[in-house]
């Protein structure tokens, strides 16, 4: 059993901790995990305090970050990206944000993502609805591919992936109104769950990108599948969309 308003807490705390290095980026410490792939000294002290606090009150869960990696229980697990869109957060841009998700028996059961430069904390749970600073979200209404504004990212580029998105956003941009490329995976799905976009899709991305946001957007009535159109979570080929667009934009995948 997990109690919300203590993870609430635990998550707001960590953005705390992001903002202090946030509002000092001069002096952040940043490396490179490979040529394209950042982690800052943030990154690093965002996990370290989510797994202390998680393993503390919920010790019969293991962890796995994005920095860390796995400790020794992945059955039932907190899975945590400590700050998904690194690179905008070392360029002192908004969109990016801590995901936290809890997966028990291979099922995510409990999901939060917190942008602590939005102050926009989203959060669901399993068969219980999606929230955002505690009003309940849904996905938008519109049904014409054609008028929707769609978010997409481009993780594949920084891999140096021969199959990279270029030739499908050129091509699916083409056939919307709006386009967005914000920078964390996880705030993206957010905006779909909360109606801010119509959809989001990428490619190449981790289970800690996707897990906690993949949930949000579900309990707020988004479809999210893979792109031959698969329910469930597929990091390395995500598409989430509100439903209504989801039989014109599956085909253009
Ligand atoms: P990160 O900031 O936690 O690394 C934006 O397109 C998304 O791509 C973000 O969720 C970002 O997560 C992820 N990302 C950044 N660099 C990546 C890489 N080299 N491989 C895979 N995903 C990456
Ligand atoms: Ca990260």
């Amino acid at each position: 059993m997990i109690s919300q308003p203590l993870l609430e807490r635990i998550i707001r705390e960590a953005g705390d901790i992001a903002l202090t290095y946030f509002r000092d980026l001069k002096h952040l410490n940043v490396d490179k995990k490979s040529p394209r792939d950042f982690v800052t000294a943030a990154d690093v002290a965002v996990e370290k305090f989510l797994q202390t606090k998680l393993s503390e009150n919920y010790p019969q869960y293991g962890f796995w970050g994005e920095e860390s990696g796995q400790s020794e229980n992945q059955t039932n697990r907190w899975i945590v990206d400590p700050i998904d869109g690194t690179h905008s957060f070392s360029r002192g841009q908004y969109y990016w944000s801590i995901s936290v998700a809890l997966e028990i028996d291979g099922e995510i059961v409990f999901g939060a993502v917190y942008a602590p430069a939005l102050d926009d904390y989203y959060c669901a749970t399993k068969d219980e609805g999606a929230w955002r600073n505690g009003k309940p979200i849904s996905v938008s209404d519109l049904d014409e591919l054609g008028d929707a504004m769609i978010g997409t990212g481009f993780a594949c580029l920084r891999s140096y992936l021969e199959q990279n998105n270029l030739e499908r956003f050129c091509r699916i941009a083409q056939l919307t109104t709006g386009q967005r490329r914000l920078g964390s995976a996880a705030v993206d799905i957010c905006l779909v769950a909360d109606g801010q976009l119509d959809a989001f899709w990428e490619q190449e991305l981790n289970l800690y990108d996707v897990a906690a946001g993949a949930l949000i957007a579900k309990e707020a009535g988004a479809t999210v599948t893979d792109f031959q159109g698969n329910a469930g979570i597929f990091p390395k080929q995500i598409l989430v969309t509100n439903g209504k667009i989801f039989n014109q934009l599956l085909p253009l995948m």
